[in-house]
């Protein structure tokens, strides 16, 4: 072979190398993008028909895990991140409640038998235009809540601990049927997870909750929302509690690690 057919064929190979290294890259970066679902505020929701997946919790323990990027300002009086209500005092809600007695901010709260659980001061503001982390954890008689990890209120009353948040209604992320008018949520929800037992302070605090596998102990729900395109949204705890958008919610750019 001569020289210059030698080179040639040295090009072309390391060209090939090359491009099939580019290749790979692509595929490795498109698969970490992560997405969120952004919606609307004024009719955009997903429904998950399977109201098992809050009926099996029943008056056990629980925690819902949900990261929001969003405004106040923007908002409807109620905006909601979870709900299940057939009436006010049927089913739950894991949300955010108006300004009350005094806060300075939506109250991230849960409502369950009629009562909206927020009774304490200096609630954290999550809708201030960044990421947040929101927990709300049922353990007994508790009801615990989580700002970006950090405990930031606890209530106890056996009112809690017998009340049985199962109901009729399928799970709706981003509204709730009851209160139509006043409950639908703008801005982004990512990385949405429901267990049927309560997570410890450890475990909340330690961020497992941004990147889970999906076969967590007790793990009965996790919508990552990295779908992209479509209007089915997965859940990846392989309980095949799949939601469907309504109301043209979009994708849009997820939690990022540096916020
Ligand atoms: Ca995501
Ligand atoms: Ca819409």
């Amino acid at each position: 072979m001569k020289l210059r057919n030698l080179l040639l064929v040295t090009i072309s190979i390391a060209t090939s190398m090359i491009l099939a290294i580019l290749f790979v890259a692509e595929l490795l970066r498109s698969e970490k993008i992560n997405y969120a679902l952004y919606f609307d505020g004024v009719d955009d929701y997903v429904q998950v028909a399977n109201t098992d997946v809050i009926n099996q919790i029943g008056s056990g323990d629980f925690t819902f895990s949900v990261l929001v990027y969003a405004l106040e300002s923007e908002q409807v009086r109620h905006p909601q991140i979870l709900s299940n209500r057939t009436t006010n005092s049927a089913g739950f809600l894991f949300g955010f409640h108006g300004r009350w007695r005094g806060s300075e901010n939506k109250i991230p709260y849960v409502q369950l038998d009629n009562i909206n659980w927020i009774e304490y001061p200096n609630q954290p503001n999550l809708l201030d235009g960044q990421w947040h982390h929101f927990v709300a954890r049922k353990q007994g008689d508790t009801l615990t809540y989580f700002a970006d990890g950090k405990l930031v209120a606890s209530l106890t009353t056996s009112r809690i601990g017998n009340y049985n948040l199962a109901s009729e209604q399928p799970l709706l992320i981003g509204w709730d049927l009851v209160n139509q008018s006043q409950t639908h949520f703008k801005g982004k929800i990512d990385k949405l997870s429901i267990w049927n037992r309560a997570l410890t302070d450890a475990e909340i605090e330690s961020k497992m909750l941004y990147s889970l596998r999906g076969n967590e102990p007790g793990l009965i729900s996790y919508w990552p929302f990295d779908e992209g395109s479509g209007n089915l949204v997965r859940d990846k705890s392989g309980n095949g509690n799949h939601g469907t958008i309504y109301g043209g919610a979009v994708w849009t750019t997820g939690w990022v690690s540096e916020i």
